[in-house]
């Protein structure tokens, strides 16, 4: 049996460019033990709207795998005497009992020719004309400054009636979706869409500075004007980016005068493609998930003119993990010099109410269907009056074993919080993220202790294996 979800192949389908009148084909080519259920789905609009209000995108099945199809004819999809009617984004979706996996490309439909007779035209044909040329101005001035970013034009000119489509496209790129979903997807046309992770084909070249930031589209609802954003001292810097503290001008549209204190992300001097498709795929899922108390919310961003500013709410305790080593009773007489920066030692009943609130964070994510994969307390955040937000549960993470030896800035091995199927099968489910919140639990009533201490990745398997788990913290009553 298969244990985990079909795997695609990185990079297929590819965008592809067509004349009307001519053939396109995406390939698609899906991996796993048991045969999977594949399908091809094309993006449509419904009532003017390509998503649906949880953001899903509305699709419509084009090609099921069935009893008389082979897998070699379902990696295939044709398209022949393509219009512009044709042009748009086309996913492959592959499921089978443990969950799916889809990757999305483009068709590109421009004119080889323009029309003959001017005067001939009727007016609906000026304005296909008019995008004719636009397409293939774009095309041009895309191939022309080799500038490194693909964006679909209707996201910024909403269609009017039967306009076709156009896509900007400059450098050969495979736009991919990633999904981690619990259960199989149904044939029918909602396509829940979780990680709306944008990866390009050079995902590990450096970017050119300040180019690609620009050309992101812009969206209405989350835009927050750069001029009313002052960066303050930083807070953190690691794989992830960058995070700063800020002041936000009137970022609280109920109080617009105001100056919010808030956390900002953006990328290192010397970020990636895939950092900045990262960045952009957890600034997506972040408008996703609506406003819970305990996760980290978010609040805005720039992504005009500029480098991309991720604006979320700040907690101005830092992580929890920081925070209950900070209130460990000292050790020595002498180590009680240093307890004025410590704070005082919580009670019992306190870190009832913080695992309370993590478990009440996690609860309203995975009623989001978001999948954390690395639930820590490293990844709580404290915000004033000792709330506790879940952090980082839009990062696109790297599942694959070479990852398993990382330690984090502080020492820690993260596989120490996987589940075993996680760890060996690599599924990852609401029950693995409850397996973490338990490493999590004994992390509290540790006050911040460190999981199977020195102990290395190939012993842990071996521990885990062999059914050892982690001991009853002394100060962890029996009953929880
Ligand atoms: C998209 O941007 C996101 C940001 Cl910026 C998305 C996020 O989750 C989806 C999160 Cl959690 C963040 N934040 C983030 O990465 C928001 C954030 C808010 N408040 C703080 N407060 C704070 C941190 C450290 C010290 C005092 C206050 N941090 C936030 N962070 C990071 C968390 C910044 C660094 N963080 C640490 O936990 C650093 C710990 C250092 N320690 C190991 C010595």
């Amino acid at each position: 049996r298969s244990s985990h979800r079909p795997v695609l192949q990185p990079g297929l389908p590819a965008n592809r460019t067509a004349a009307p009148g001519g053939d396109a084909e995406f390939r698609c080519k899906v991996h796993g033990e048991a045969r999977p259920h594949v399908q091809w789905l094309r993006h449509v609009e419904v009532n003017g709207s390509r998503h649906g209000p949880d953001g899903s995108p509305y699709v419509r099945v084009l090609k099921t795998s069935g009893d008389n199809s082979t897998d070699e004819e379902m990696e295939v999809l044709y398209l022949r005497n393509v219009t512009f009617d044709d042009a748009g984004e086309y996913t492959c979706l592959a499921g089978n009992s443990i969950g799916t996996s889809h990757q999305s490309a483009w068709l590109v439909v421009i004119a080889a020719e323009r029309p003959e007779s001017k005067a001939a035209l009727a007016a609906p044909d000026f304005l296909q004309i008019g995008v004719y040329c636009t397409a293939g101005l774009l095309a041009t001035t895309a191939a022309v400054a080799a500038s490194c970013r693909v964006r679909n034009a209707p996201e910024q000119t909403p269609p009017v009636g039967n306009e076709p489509r156009l896509c900007r496209l400059s450098r050969d790129i495979v736009l991919q979706r990633q999904v981690s979903l619990e259960s199989a997807d149904s044939a029918n046309s909602r396509l829940p869409l979780l990680l709306l992770g944008r990866r390009f084909s050079s995902a590990d070249s450096p970017r050119l500075p300040g180019v690609c930031e620009s050309e992101l589209p812009p969206d209405a609802r989350w835009e927050f004007p750069r001029g009313r954003l002052r960066l303050g001292a930083p807070l953190g810097e690691g794989c992830f980016g960058r995070v700063v503290t800020a002041e936000a001008l009137g970022i609280d549209q109920e109080q617009p005068g105001r100056s919010v204190r808030v956390a900002v992300k953006m990328l290192k001097d010397n970020a990636t493609d895939k950092e900045l498709s990262d960045l952009v795929s957890e600034l997506e899922l972040m408008k996703s998930v609506a406003k819970h108390r305990n996760i980290i919310g978010l609040l805005g961003a720039c992504t005009q003119g500029g480098p991309l500013l991720v604006i979320v709410e700040l907690a101005a305790k830092g992580n929890l993990r920081d925070f209950l080593r900070a209130r460990r009773p000292p050790v020595t007489e002498s180590a009680c010099d240093g307890a004025g920066a410590r704070g005082e030692r919580p009670a019992a009943r306190e870190l009832v109410s913080f695992a309370r609130q993590v478990a009440r964070g996690m609860e309203w994510l995975a009623s989001n269907k978001c999948i954390h994969r690395d639930l820590a307390a490293r990844n709580v955040l404290v915000a004033d009056g000792n709330v506790m937000k879940i952090a980082d549960f839009g990062l696109a993470r790297d599942v694959n074993h070479s990852e398993y030896y990382k330690k984090t800035s502080s020492g820690l091995l993260p596989v120490k919080w996987m589940s075993p199927e996680s760890l060996f099968d690599r599924v990852y489910t609401q029950r693995s993220d409850v397996w973490s919140f338990g490493v999590l639990l004994w992390e509290m009533f540790t006050l911040g202790g460190s999981p199977y201490p020195g102990v290395p990745v190939e012993e842990l398997f071996r521990l885990l294996q062999e059914g050892h788990r982690l001991d009853r913290p002394p100060l962890c009553p029996a009953e929880l």
